[in-house]
């Protein structure tokens, strides 16, 4: 169920990560948890849970982002432009009975509510870097499943070759999509290979808490090996297709928004480097690694590609 890092990312530590369970064991100790809370602690694996042995090895020493920076510094552009809108708007984000639809090219296309997702799919813990195009990153602690399990569930198509992911629409409650410079509802998409990928996750959960408003509630999608804008948030549609679907970046600006948007400190944005990126915290810079470091899972993916061309 854990995700392994390479020995580079192995040098910090561990501490925060340490407090971040401390807290954790306190919540679940504590009277007044959410049923959220307890659901992705009981669903979780045990011992990542309890054992902070099996946790450690989880985080392998990446020091995680701060939660209030995680929470507040986010890009979710229906709830606003600027960083901090998406934390002040994040009451008018609907997630009452939230469904997800899985469909298009599957033997058995379904809905699901999310009790009933997170009860077929049981979260793990997963923490992962995420790397903005705009050249900062963060390391989060992610509660969520593998979209694979998902998809081998509803059984794609052989014709079926990409994944197109819908983000909530909804223009009357969402401040910003009455503004129709932009081809909402928000939409991403992936090969069905790299969708397929183990990486590749729903997540429902970030700090053991349910996800918040601002960070793609109740259900998102990460992939880490990408920029940030292929991890659509807040997800009601997930349609099996034949053709690289529409995505909403490429639409608004395809030079600077490639459908792959592998990360990759060799190809720049065309207004600025790639090679560097702060993460969130660290007052200096840090190189940015190939695929975001994640190369040894998903370098096969795109043997032979141009990673210039296909960027
Ligand atoms: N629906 C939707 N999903 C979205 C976005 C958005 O504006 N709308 N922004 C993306 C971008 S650019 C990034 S970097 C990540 C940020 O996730 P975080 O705020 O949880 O760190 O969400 C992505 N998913
Ligand atoms: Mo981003």
């Amino acid at each position: 169920m854990f995700v392994r890092y390479p020995s580079r990312h192995r040098e910090s530590a561990v501490t925060p990560y340490q407090a971040y369970l401390n807290r954790r064991q306190f919540l679940r100790a504590g009277a007044g948890v959410g049923a959220a809370v307890a659901t992705v602690a009981a669903a979780g694996p045990a011992a990542a849970m309890g054992d902070p042995e099996a946790a450690r090895e989880a985080a392998n020493g990446m020091e995680l982002t701060a939660k209030s920076d995680a929470l507040s510094y986010n890009n979710f552009l229906e709830l606003g432009s600027g960083k901090e809108a998406p934390k002040e708007n994040a009451h008018l984000l609907p997630t009452d009975d939230w469904t997800v639809t899985v469909d298009g090219l599957v033997n058995r296309p379904m809905t699901f509510g999310m009790d009933d997702l997170t009860k077929r799919f049981p979260p793990g813990e997963h923490i992962h870097r995420l790397r903005c195009v705009e050249a900062w990153s963060m390391v989060l602690p992610w509660q969520g499943f593998p979209l694979k399990a998902l998809l081998d569930l509803v059984e794609p198509l052989g014709k079926a070759g990409f994944v197109a992911f819908r983000s909530i629409h909804a223009p009357e409650k969402l401040p910003n999509q009455g503004n129709g410079d932009y081809p909402w509802p928000y939409s991403e998409g992936l090969r069905l290979d790299e969708a397929r990928n183990p990486l590749t996750l729903l997540a429902t959960g970030l700090y053991g808490e349910s996800l918040p408003p601002q960070n793609g509630a109740p259900v998102r999608l990460v992939v880490p090996w990408k920029y940030g804008f292929k991890s659509a948030k807040s997800i009601t549609h997930i349609t099996l297709v034949e053709d690289r679907p529409e995505t909403f970046w490429h639409t608004v600006a395809p030079e600077e928004y490639g459908f792959y948007a592998n990360v990759n400190p060799d190809v720049d944005h065309p207004r600025w480097s790639q090679a560097r990126e702060r993460r969130i915290g660290d007052l200096f810079k840090q190189p940015t690694e190939m695929f975001n470091g994640y190369g040894d899972e998903v370098a096969h993916l795109y043997a032979g590609m141009d990673l210039k061309k296909h960027y």
